[in-house]
């Protein structure tokens, strides 16, 4: 309530650039196709926390292409910012999942900025090039001012790519200055791919990318880092429903495989899933590609 002028400005400075790059990337979207309200929107618009402080937006679409292009943002003054912006093709393009995550209180900023693979780019050379062979530039332009955030969960980094942007600062204004660049810049990179993205017309080769989709919603769906601040704001129903409703919409529609079906190594014996977030711990201190986005991380023990 009290707070004074001066306080948490840079966390204040971090929300409403959350704000302001959702609002800008939906109006760069609509340049370029036509949205429709996505019908995860009507149920999650109004969403409220018990927490008079703190507001959440939840916004969604889809578009030609795009099966879901969907945004939250949580505000609690002088205290947590959160951002989760993503979207998915159609499983008849092969197209990155667009993913910008960042959660700010006042002592730090986590940040997770990447066009995530659809497949694993430290096998899928293919996939690899394709996509990211032109983009490399980004991770160089970025890296002094983002630099790598340090030990990661290990299990994340299959889902991440050569340009990923993960890093953890300092939320002064400067830094999220920066921060808001990459957003935009990443973003308008993700939607120039999808207006070059050509329709795949092979049934095995969608049936592939709605998989791989699927896979990587499953993921998230049971291990967002999200999640308990999620619990905690608004409950453990409504954010089991948030989670593979919204955030992860098509967890329960792309595909019928399970979280233990793709990920066997969380299994208990008792055949229910094991809550740690990681199995393998957290590894990879320094940024785990070379500049041509070849992947040099290989066994990296910590
Ligand atoms: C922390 N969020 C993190 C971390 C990562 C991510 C990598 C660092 C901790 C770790 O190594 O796991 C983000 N991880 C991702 C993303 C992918 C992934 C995007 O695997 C994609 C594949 N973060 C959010 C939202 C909230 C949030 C919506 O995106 C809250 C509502 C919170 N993230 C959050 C918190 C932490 C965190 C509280 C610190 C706690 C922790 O380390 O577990």
């Amino acid at each position: 309530m009290s707070g004074g002028a001066g306080a948490g400005g840079g966390v204040l400075g971090a929300g409403s650039s959350y704000q302001r790059f959702v609002h800008s990337a939906v109006e760069q979207t609509r340049l370029r196709t036509a949205l429709t309200p996505h019908p995860s929107q009507e149920k999650f618009k109004f969403i409220k926390p018990s927490d008079d402080s703190t507001v959440l937006n939840a916004l969604s679409f889809s578009a030609p292409k795009i099966r879901l292009l969907r945004s939250l943002t949580v505000e609690k003054k002088n205290s947590v910012q959160v951002l989760d912006f993503a979207a998915f093709s159609e499983p008849e393009y092969d197209l990155p999942i667009f993913c910008a995550n960042a959660f700010t209180t006042p002592a730090q900023s986590i940040v997770v900025l990447d066009l995530n693979p659809l497949y694993d780019i430290t096998v899928d050379n293919d996939y690899k090039d394709k996509y990211y062979r032109n983009l490399m530039p980004l991770v160089q332009k970025y890296s002094e001012l983002l630099p790598w955030g340090g030990k990661i969960t290990s299990e994340s980094l299959r889902f991440f790519s050569p340009i990923v942007i993960w890093t953890r600062f300092e939320p002064t204004e400067n830094n999220h200055h920066v921060l808001y660049s990459a957003l935009t810049e990443y973003y308008k990179v993700w939607l120039e791919l999808t207006d070059q993205a050509t329709e795949e017309k092979n049934r095995a080769k969608i049936v592939r990318n709605g998989e791989a989709q699927h896979r990587y919603l499953t993921w998230r769906n049971e291990k967002d880092p999200g999640y308990p601040l999620l619990k905690k704001l608004i409950g453990e129903s409504q954010a089991k429903d948030l989670v593979s409703e919204f955030l992860f919409e098509g967890v329960n529609s792309l595909g019928s495989k399970s979280f233990l079906d793709y990920f066997p190594e969380y299994a208990r014996d008792d055949g229910t899933v094991n809550k740690k977030r990681s199995m393998m711990g957290k590894s990879f201190e320094a940024r785990p590609w070379d500049a041509t986005g070849q992947f040099i991380g290989a066994d990296d023990a910590g």
